[in-house]
């Protein structure tokens, strides 16, 4: 999946790393007496203020897969989120989105996931009350074996595909417009409401400590844009 989204990353318009302070690059900690180690990339490219790759290792127990773009708000784009948590016994959360950033989503993204083909996975979990600010085209499962995992893997493809498109025939408006405000808004409950996940703020807590989780989560995770 991180091989695929570098790749998928690379072709953007105007790609460019973003500088990451050393010690919030590649990050060690240890949980239950084992090592977690955490490495984050992150760039920028016209339209989108902030992608995040993360992965994480925890002993030979835990790894996880977290990827967020966040839209440059002065462009009428969506958030891509993705999460994927796997333990001993295979990927127990799966997770892909386009999420609005504005109540209403604009009618070319909504028609392009409308045409998206989702496989129907055998385990579709309920999302939390959090997820609230997903959108109605969010696949959220445990998936049963390989065929899913692949499965799961081209829908993501597909939904950077979409992104991708949206991306190259949007223009951005003037900062101080209404609709980019609007849009700000929009990203900043979207980090509020990620914030409210316990799980991530837990794992993170007992590894390192529930002081650097929070900072962890506001300053690298879920910060919201300085455009506001
Ligand atoms: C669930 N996230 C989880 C779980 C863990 C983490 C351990 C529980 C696994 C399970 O329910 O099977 C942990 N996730 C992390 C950590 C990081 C991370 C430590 O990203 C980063 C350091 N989470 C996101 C994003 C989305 C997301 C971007 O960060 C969605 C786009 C979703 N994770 C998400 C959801 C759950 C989850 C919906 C299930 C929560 C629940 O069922 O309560």
């Amino acid at each position: 999946m991180a091989k695929m989204i570098r790749e998928r990353r690379s072709s953007l318009p105007g790609i460019a790393p973003v500088e990451i302070e050393p010690n919030m690059r590649e990050i060690y900690g240890e949980l239950d007496g084992e090592s977690l180690t955490i490495n984050n990339e992150i760039f920028r490219c016209r339209g989108l203020r902030k992608l995040h790759l993360e992965m994480a290792t925890l002993g030979g127990g835990l790894q996880i897969l977290h990827c967020v773009f966040f839209p440059d708000p002065r462009f009428d784009l969506p958030i891509f989120g993705l999460d994927l948590v796997a333990g001993p016994i295979g990927i127990s959360a799966a997770i892909v989105d386009l999420s609005p950033v504005r109540s209403e989503m604009p009618q070319a993204l909504r028609k392009a996931l409308e045409n998206v083909d989702r496989p129907s996975f055998t385990q579709v979990r309920d999302l939390p009350a959090w997820g609230s600010i997903f959108s109605p085209y969010v696949t959220f499962i445990r998936p049963a074996d390989r065929s899913e995992e692949k499965l799961f893997m081209s829908l993501v493809e597909d939904y950077l595909n979409v992104l991708n498109d949206a991306l190259r025939s949007t223009n951005q408006d003037y900062l101080d417009s209404t609709l980019t405000i609007e849009r700000c808004q929009g990203q900043i409950s979207y980090c509020i409401q990620q914030k409210r996940n316990d799980k991530t703020r837990s794992v993170l807590a007992k590894a390192f400590s529930p002081e650097w989780a929070d900072r962890y989560i506001e300053e690298v995770l879920f910060d919201f844009p300085q455009e506001c």
